[in-house]
C-alpha cells in the first residue's frame, strides 16, 4: 500500500485480525463441542507443578508472539492450552533412538510446554504405554477407529524401504513399519513428524544407507508437518498443536514441511555470537582465547549460517542453554541430510557450493567481513528460493 495511506493500511490489518479472531472463536467452540472432555484440569496441573497464574500469563504472551500473532490472541492461546488434552494423539515409533520422546519427557524443572505435553491425550504411544503385543495392537486399532479423521498422528523415526520394508517389523503380526504407517496416517487428521529421522531419514538414511531408510513424507508420498531437529525443541511441537487447536489448520510450512513460525530464520540470524562474526572475531582452535571469550564458531565448523531453526530463541533444557551457547557450533540438525553434509565437518562448508566460506572470512577487515556476510546472504537468498519454491 502506498505511503501516506497508513490509516487505510491499519484498518486493513485490524480487519484481518478481527476476522482471524472470529475464525479462532468459532474453531475453539467446535473443539469444545466435537472433541472429548479434557482429561485433565490444566490449571490444577499447573498448580501441582508449582507454575503460578503469573507464569502462565507470561508463557501465553511468549507463545502468542512466537506464533507471530498480536497480543489480542493471548486469551485464545490460554484457552487452547486448557483444551490441549482434548486432542487425541496416536504416537508411532520407527527407526530412531527415541531421543525425541526422551527430550520431551525428561524435564527436571518442567515449563508450561513440558506440562502441556504431560497432559496430552495419548491414545497410543509405543514407548510409554503399559500394553504390549496383541493388547497394544488392539489399542491402536481402537484409537484409529474411535477418532478417525480427528486424531493427530505423531511419528518419530525413519522408514526403511529395503527388503520390502522388512528391516523394520512391529507387533505380533510382524507388520512392516511402512504398513503400520500407511494404516494409521490414512485415518489421521494430520501427520506431525517429530525429529529429523521421521522428517528426512537422518542418521538411518546417512550414506551408505543400507536399509534404504527415508522420512515419512518420502516413504508414503504424503504431506507431513516436520518438526525438525535431533532432537527437536518441544516448544516447536506444542506451538504447532496449539495453532491447530486455535485455527483448525496447520501453520504455514516451508518447502521442507517445517512450520515457518519456528523455522523461518537461520541460527546465524538469532545467534548471540553474531556480533563477533561481524567483527571477524573467530575461535581458531578449541580452548584458545577466542573460545574463552565466546567468539564466533564459524571457523570451527558452525553450520548456523546454513541452518533454519529458532534454537537461540527458545533454547533447550528448560531454556538454560543451546548448542552454540554450550561452546560447540551448530551441526545443522534441522536440515535434511545433515549427517552427510554438515555434522562431520569441523570446518566451514565448501565456499563454491554454499557461499560464505573460509577464504572469505579469513580476510580480516570490515569491508571483507561485509563480503563474507554477503556470501552467506547469497546462500540465504538461494535457500530462500529453495524454501519458498514448493510452499504448500
Ligand atoms: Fe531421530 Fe528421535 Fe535424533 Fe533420536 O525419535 S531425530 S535420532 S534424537 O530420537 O528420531
Ligand atoms: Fe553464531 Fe555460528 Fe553464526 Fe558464528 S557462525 S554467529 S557461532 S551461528
Ligand atoms: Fe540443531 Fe543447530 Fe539447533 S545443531 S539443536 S539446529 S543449534
Amino acid at each position: 500500500m502506498a505511503k501516506g495511506n497508513n490509516s487505510e493500511y491499519k484498518k486493513m490489518i485490524d480487519k484481518q485480525y478481527s476476522d482471524l479472531m472470529k475464525h479462532c472463536q468459532v474453531q475453539m467452540e467446535k473443539v469444545e463441542k466435537d472433541l472429548p472432555e479434557p482429561k485433565e484440569d490444566f490449571q490444577a496441573v499447573l498448580k501441582e507443578h508449582g507454575v503460578s497464574r503469573r507464569d502462565f500469563i507470561k508463557w501465553t504472551s511468549a507463545m502468542t508472539a512466537a506464533l507471530m500473532l498480536p497480543p489480542i490472541f493471548r486469551p485464545m492461546v490460554a484457552k487452547a492450552a486448557e483444551n490441549f488434552s482434548r486432542l487425541p494423539v496416536v504416537w508411532l515409533h520407527f527407526a530412531e533412538c527415541t531421543g525425541c520422546s526422551e527430550a520431551f519427557l525428561r524435564s527436571s524443572y518442567p515449563n508450561v510446554d513440558d506440562i502441556l505435553l504431560d497432559t496430552i491425550s495419548l491414545e497410543y504411544h509405543e514407548t510409554l504405554m503399559a500394553a504390549s503385543g496383541y493388547q497394544a495392537e488392539q489399542n491402536l486399532e481402537k484409537a484409529i477407529k474411535d477418532f478417525a479423521g480427528k486424531f493427530i498422528c505423531v511419528i518419530e523415526g525413519a522408514l526403511p524401504r529395503g527388503l520390502n520394508g522388512k528391516y523394520l517389523t512391529l507387533g505380533p503380526k510382524g507388520k512392516t513399519g511402512i504398513q503400520v504407517a500407511k494404516e494409521v496416517t490414512s485415518k489421521a487428521a494430520a501427520v506431525v513428524c517429530i525429529g529429523a529421522c521421521s522428517c528426512y531419514g537422518n542418521i538411518q538414511a546417512a550414506k551408505p544407507n543400507p536399509t534404504d531408510a527415508v522420512g515419512i513424507s518420502k516413504a508414503l508420498g504424503i504431506s507431513t508437518v516436520n518438526i525438525a531437529g535431533c532432537p527437536p525443541n518441544s516448544v516447536n511441537f506444542t506451538g504447532t498443536l496449539l495453532h491447530y487447536l486455535m485455527f483448525g489448520s496447520l501453520p504455514p510450512l516451508d518447502s521442507l514441511g517445517r512450520p515457518v513460525w519456528a523455522y523461518g530464520k537461520r541460527i546465524h540470524d538469532y545467534c548471540e555470537r553474531r556480533p563477533h562474526y561481524d567483527a571477524s572475531e573467530f575461535v581458531e582452535e578449541w580452548g584458545d582465547k577466542g573460545a574463552l571469550k565466546g567468539w564466533c564458531l564459524y571457523k570451527m565448523g558452525c553450520k548456523g549460517p546454513y541452518t533454519y531453526a529458532n534454537c537461540a530463541k527458545v533454547r533447550f533444557n528448560d531454556g538454560i542453554s543451546w548448542p552454540i551457547m554450550g561452546g560447540h557450533g551448530c551441526i545443522g540438525c534441522t536440515e535434511p541430510g545433515f549427517w552427510d553434509t554438515m555434522a562431520p565437518l569441523e570446518k566451514p562448508l565448501d565456499e563454491k557450493t554454499y557461499g560464505g566460506g573460509e577464504k572469505t572470512v579469513d580476510k580480516i577487515g570490515i569491508v571483507l567481513t561485509g563480503a563474507a556476510v554477503a556470501g552467506i546472504a547469497v546462500h540465504a537468498v538461494a535457500s530462500g528460493v529453495r524454501h519458498s519454491g514448493g510452499k504448500k
